[in-house]
Protein backbone atom coordinates (compact mmCIF):
# COMPACT_ATOMS: atom_id res chain seq x y z
CA UNK A 1 0.00 0.00 0.00
CA UNK A 2 0.98 3.61 -0.66
CA UNK A 3 1.07 6.28 1.44
CA UNK A 4 -2.10 7.93 -0.03
CA UNK A 5 -4.41 5.84 1.34
CA UNK A 6 -5.84 5.01 5.00
CA UNK A 7 -8.21 2.46 6.59
CA UNK A 8 -10.95 3.70 8.97
CA UNK A 9 -14.46 2.38 10.67
CA UNK A 10 -17.44 4.01 11.43
CA UNK A 11 -17.86 2.68 14.68
CA UNK A 12 -20.93 1.19 16.27
CA UNK A 13 -21.80 4.23 18.40
CA UNK A 14 -22.00 6.62 15.60
CA UNK A 15 -23.71 3.33 13.31
CA UNK A 16 -26.68 3.19 16.08
CA UNK A 17 -27.40 6.62 16.09
CA UNK A 18 -27.98 7.27 12.70
CA UNK A 19 -24.43 9.17 12.12
CA UNK A 20 -23.31 7.01 9.13
CA UNK A 21 -24.42 8.64 6.10
CA UNK A 22 -23.24 12.14 7.51
CA UNK A 23 -19.85 10.55 8.49
CA UNK A 24 -19.28 9.02 4.64
CA UNK A 25 -20.72 12.32 3.17
CA UNK A 26 -18.05 14.21 5.42
CA UNK A 27 -15.49 12.21 4.23
CA UNK A 28 -15.89 12.29 0.50
CA UNK A 29 -16.65 16.77 1.08
CA UNK A 30 -12.95 16.42 2.07
CA UNK A 31 -11.42 15.09 -1.08
CA UNK A 32 -11.13 11.33 0.38
CA UNK A 33 -12.50 9.07 -2.25
CA UNK A 34 -13.81 5.58 -0.97
CA UNK A 35 -11.53 2.18 -2.80
CA UNK A 36 -13.22 -0.14 -0.75
CA UNK A 37 -16.50 -0.55 1.89
CA UNK A 38 -18.17 -3.01 4.03
CA UNK A 39 -20.79 -2.99 6.80
CA UNK A 40 -20.43 -5.91 9.39
CA UNK A 41 -19.90 -6.47 12.67
CA UNK A 42 -17.12 -8.23 14.42
CA UNK A 43 -17.44 -11.05 17.02
CA UNK A 44 -15.16 -9.97 19.90
CA UNK A 45 -12.49 -12.17 18.61
CA UNK A 46 -11.85 -10.26 15.48
CA UNK A 47 -12.34 -7.08 17.78
CA UNK A 48 -9.81 -8.32 19.69
CA UNK A 49 -7.37 -9.19 17.16
CA UNK A 50 -8.03 -5.74 15.33
CA UNK A 51 -6.91 -3.57 18.73
CA UNK A 52 -4.34 -6.55 19.29
CA UNK A 53 -1.85 -3.71 19.75
CA UNK A 54 -3.63 -2.01 22.58
CA UNK A 55 -3.80 -5.61 24.70
CA UNK A 56 -1.78 -4.20 27.77
CA UNK A 57 -3.64 -0.78 28.00
CA UNK A 58 -6.46 -0.45 30.44
CA UNK A 59 -9.51 0.15 28.16
CA UNK A 60 -8.24 -2.87 26.03
CA UNK A 61 -12.07 -5.01 27.41
CA UNK A 62 -14.28 -2.56 27.27
CA UNK A 63 -12.55 -1.53 23.62
CA UNK A 64 -13.17 -5.13 22.64
CA UNK A 65 -16.67 -5.25 23.80
CA UNK A 66 -17.18 -1.82 22.39
CA UNK A 67 -16.56 -2.87 19.30
CA UNK A 68 -18.27 -5.90 18.45
CA UNK A 69 -21.77 -4.38 20.27
CA UNK A 70 -23.16 -3.81 16.84
CA UNK A 71 -22.27 -3.09 13.17
CA UNK A 72 -19.97 -0.54 11.78
CA UNK A 73 -18.53 0.40 8.07
CA UNK A 74 -15.43 -0.63 7.05
CA UNK A 75 -13.30 1.33 4.77
CA UNK A 76 -9.91 2.05 2.26
CA UNK A 77 -9.55 5.77 1.45
CA UNK A 78 -7.26 7.61 -0.73
CA UNK A 79 -5.93 10.65 -1.20
CA UNK A 80 -2.96 12.30 -0.73
CA UNK A 81 -1.00 12.14 2.37
CA UNK A 82 -4.26 10.30 3.26
CA UNK A 83 -3.27 8.94 6.86
CA UNK A 84 -2.12 12.42 8.36
CA UNK A 85 -5.18 14.33 6.59
CA UNK A 86 -7.38 11.64 7.69
CA UNK A 87 -6.24 11.82 11.31
CA UNK A 88 -6.79 15.73 10.86
CA UNK A 89 -10.83 15.36 9.91
CA UNK A 90 -11.86 13.42 12.51
CA UNK A 91 -9.65 14.99 15.46
CA UNK A 92 -8.61 13.93 18.89
CA UNK A 93 -9.44 10.81 20.10
CA UNK A 94 -11.26 12.35 23.24
CA UNK A 95 -14.03 14.33 21.53
CA UNK A 96 -13.76 17.20 24.28
CA UNK A 97 -10.90 17.72 22.84
CA UNK A 98 -11.68 17.35 19.24
CA UNK A 99 -11.19 21.06 17.09
CA UNK A 100 -14.62 22.14 15.90
CA UNK A 101 -16.06 20.81 12.86
CA UNK A 102 -14.08 17.49 12.98
CA UNK A 103 -16.03 14.14 12.78
CA UNK A 104 -15.63 13.02 16.49
CA UNK A 105 -16.23 17.03 17.61
CA UNK A 106 -19.58 16.55 15.62
CA UNK A 107 -20.74 12.74 16.39
CA UNK A 108 -18.51 10.53 18.90
CA UNK A 109 -20.24 10.06 22.34
CA UNK A 110 -16.81 9.94 24.80
CA UNK A 111 -13.28 9.29 24.47
CA UNK A 112 -14.20 5.40 23.97
CA UNK A 113 -17.31 5.55 21.97
CA UNK A 114 -15.87 8.04 19.44
CA UNK A 115 -17.54 7.77 15.97
CA UNK A 116 -14.40 6.70 14.17
CA UNK A 117 -11.20 4.94 13.28
CA UNK A 118 -8.52 6.43 10.93
CA UNK A 119 -4.87 4.79 11.25
CA UNK A 120 -2.01 6.15 12.44
CA UNK A 121 0.49 5.23 9.95
CA UNK A 122 0.88 4.01 6.31
CA UNK A 123 2.32 0.53 7.27
CA UNK A 124 -0.90 0.33 10.18
CA UNK A 125 -3.03 1.95 7.18
CA UNK A 126 -1.82 -1.59 5.18
CA UNK A 127 -2.41 -4.38 7.94
CA UNK A 128 -5.27 -2.84 9.02
CA UNK A 129 -6.95 -2.95 5.54
CA UNK A 130 -5.66 -5.94 4.47
CA UNK A 131 -7.58 -7.24 7.94
CA UNK A 132 -10.86 -6.50 6.55
CA UNK A 133 -10.42 -6.60 2.40
CA UNK A 134 -8.37 -8.46 -0.05
CA UNK A 135 -6.63 -6.71 -2.77
CA UNK A 136 -9.52 -8.04 -5.51
CA UNK A 137 -11.71 -6.25 -3.31
CA UNK A 138 -10.48 -3.04 -3.35
CA UNK A 139 -11.31 -0.70 -6.74
CA UNK A 140 -8.29 0.44 -8.65
P1 LIG B 1 -7.09 6.71 18.14
O1 LIG B 1 -8.33 5.91 17.76
O2 LIG B 1 -7.36 8.19 18.17
O3 LIG B 1 -5.88 6.35 17.32
P2 LIG B 1 -5.92 5.12 20.30
O4 LIG B 1 -5.10 5.68 21.42
O5 LIG B 1 -5.23 4.34 19.22
O6 LIG B 1 -6.77 6.33 19.67
O7 LIG B 1 -7.04 4.21 20.97
C1 LIG B 1 -7.82 3.32 20.18
C2 LIG B 1 -9.26 3.43 20.62
O8 LIG B 1 -9.39 2.98 21.97
C3 LIG B 1 -9.84 4.85 20.65
O9 LIG B 1 -10.25 5.31 19.39
C4 LIG B 1 -11.00 4.69 21.61
O10 LIG B 1 -12.14 4.05 21.00
C5 LIG B 1 -10.40 3.73 22.64
N1 LIG B 1 -9.78 4.46 23.75
C6 LIG B 1 -8.64 5.19 23.73
N2 LIG B 1 -8.36 5.72 24.92
C7 LIG B 1 -9.36 5.30 25.75
C8 LIG B 1 -9.63 5.51 27.16
O11 LIG B 1 -8.89 6.19 27.87
N3 LIG B 1 -10.76 4.92 27.63
C9 LIG B 1 -11.59 4.14 26.87
N4 LIG B 1 -11.36 3.92 25.55
C10 LIG B 1 -10.28 4.49 25.01
MG1 LIG C 1 -4.91 4.53 17.18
Amino acid sequence: MSGNRTFTMVKPDAVANGHMGNIIADITAAGFKVVGMKYLQLSAEQAGQFYAVHKERPFYGELVSYMSSGPIVAAVLEKANAVSDFRTLIGATDPSKAEPGTIRAKYAQSIAANAVHGSDSDENAGIEASFFFSNLELVL
